[in-house]
């Protein structure tokens, strides 16, 4: 079953946003797969956006996301990593509907409220980074009936 990466930024958190993230996410019928609330340092935080690390806004964004701490979770379903990335809104909240996340709570791209992977392959990657211990698994099939 396909995976993804979601994190709820800084301004999420401490906007008191985390509650109504993870129910949006559980409404639609995903399931949650690992969740920990963390603050990464520069190294870590430079790691995860190594493909950005040539934009002007790099260093920035950095600040911003080791300013406090995030929620990290792995959500699973049909779909996830897109289906996820139309909740979460586009980059620019100035541009995301009404309706998603962005959209719903933020205003400025420099706050955009959360992260999501932009495909199946960099979601493993920041599954692999972020929960190096692995993720937690049922021991058995009775949760079959959330689908
Ligand atoms: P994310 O990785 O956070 O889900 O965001 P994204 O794929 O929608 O956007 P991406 O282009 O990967 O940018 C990552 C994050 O960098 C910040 N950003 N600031 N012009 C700017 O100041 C600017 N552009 C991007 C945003 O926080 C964006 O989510």
């Amino acid at each position: 079953m396909e995976q993804t990466f979601i994190m709820i930024k800084p301004d999420g958190v401490q906007r008191g946003l985390v509650g109504e993230i993870i129910s949006r996410f559980e409404k639609k019928g995903f399931t949650l797969k690992g969740l920990k609330f963390i603050t990464v340092d520069r190294a870590f935080a430079e790691k995860h956006y190594a493909d950005l690390s040539a934009k002007p806004f790099f260093n920035g964004l950095v600040e911003y996301i080791i300013s406090g701490p995030v929620v990290a979770m792995v959500w699973e379903g049909k779909n996830v990593v897109t289906t996820g990335r139309k909740i979460i809104g586009a980059t620019n909240p100035a541009e995301s509907a009404p309706g998603t996340i962005r959209g719903d709570f933020a205003i400025d791209i420099g706050r955009n409220v959360i992260h999501g992977s932009d495909a199946v392959e960099s979601g493993r990657k920041e599954i692999a980074l972020w929960f190096p211990e692995g993720i937690a698994e049922w021991r058995s099939s009775l949760h079959s009936w959330i689908y």
